[in-house]
């Protein structure tokens, strides 16, 4: 490797410990605590998310999955003559895949970008999508907003970008607009964006897809504590933490807590971190909003968005709509 190569990655990784500690310590210290839901996916978090997407309780894998497969030809029907598909977050690229695959015989070749952070997600992705043929693959280690637009200059012509999987969730309603807002700003009249959104169900369906009985999410929500004891340098308890999911009606999201089972302090060395908790006290990891049909497409219409097909899939409510820049 090019020495200078290697360098700037250890500079990299160092920038993104500290971008990481200044997080922690900054969201801890809120009311109520806080951590942000991107650290859950280092290398095992991810791992344990693909596992969480096989679990029998969590649908929207296997919805979305049966979506893109039966209405992917009609997708790219409804959408003439697109020549790059984005896809922001491709996680393993298998639902791409589904999608590609199935509007086979409606398009050409393509260019197809994958923009994730995470290096090793991307080759995994862009081999599952490799393997489709007949499209040139391009990755993007880069966040959605620099990665969108390093794609977007490469433009071949009309673009379809792809967000799947509900990740949209864990923006809150402010967060989700601004995205689709950069979105827009980042692609051209015509374009067009493809959202898989989770519908909100009964509250004991979304509790058991996020507090599952084999315990994988609880494993996945109390990785965050691993990754800060070994990249923060901190010796946290994991047994003094326990997972819990709660429905928020009022906000139509499931919360991911984790709750200190006793009275501690926490002491985080690189975050400089010493904070008292009381038992029962609870760091607020991640949000998944839940939607109404209605209110994907009145988000995307404040977007500069115009939604013209949905498809949903009632068994596990599940919401995949396409909606074209104007
Ligand atoms: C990847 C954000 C869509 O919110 O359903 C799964 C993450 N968290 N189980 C979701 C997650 C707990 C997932 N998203």
């Amino acid at each position: 490797m090019d020495p200078r190569t290697a360098k700037s990655t250890v500079d990299r990784d160092e920038a993104s410990v500290e971008q990481f500690a200044a997080d922690v310590r900054y969201y801890l210290s809120l009311t109520p605590r806080q951590l942000p839901s991107r650290y859950l996916y280092d290398a095992l978090g991810s791992a344990l998310f693909e596992s969480i997407c096989r679990l029998p309780w969590y649908t929207i894998t296997r919805a979305e999955t049966r979506l893109l497969a039966a209405h992917g030809e009609d997708v790219f029907g409804r959408l003439q003559s697109v020549a790059n598909v984005i896809e922001l977050g491709p996680g393993n690229g298998e639902k791409l895949r589904t999608l590609l695959q199935a509007a086979s015989p409606r398009r050409g070749v393509m260019d197809v970008h994958l923009v994730d952070v995470s290096a090793s997600a991307l080759a995994i992705a862009a081999q599952n999508v490799e393997n489709v043929g007949n499209l040139r693959v391009v990755t993007h280690e880069a966040t959605y907003d620099s990665g969108l637009r390093e794609a977007a200059r490469q433009r071949t012509g009309r673009t379809l970008v792809a967000f799947l999987g509900s990740n949209i969730g864990n923006f809150d309603p402010p967060g989700a607009c601004a995205f689709l807002q950069n979105i827009r700003a980042g692609v051209q009249i015509g374009d067009a964006v493809l959202l898989g959104v989770d519908l909100v169900k009964p509250p004991e369906r979304l509790l058991v897809a996020y507090d599952d009985p084999l315990g994988v999410t609880a494993a996945f929500n109390r990785n965050l504590l691993v990754r800060i004891n070994r990249e923060l340098g901190a010796s946290i308890d994991l047994d003094a933490f326990s997972h819990r999911a709660v429905w928020n009606g009022e906000h139509r999201r499931v919360e991911m807590h984790l709750v200190a089972q006793s009275g501690q302090t926490i002491r985080i060395p690189r975050a400089q971190v010493a904070e008292r908790l009381e038992a029962g006290e609870v760091i607020w990891t991640e949000s998944s909003y839940k939607y109404l049909p209605g209110q994907i497409d009145d988000l995307l219409r404040s977007c500069g968005f115009s939604p013209f097909a949905k498809w949903i899939d009632r068994d596990d409510a599940f919401a995949l709509t396409l909606a074209e820049a104007c």
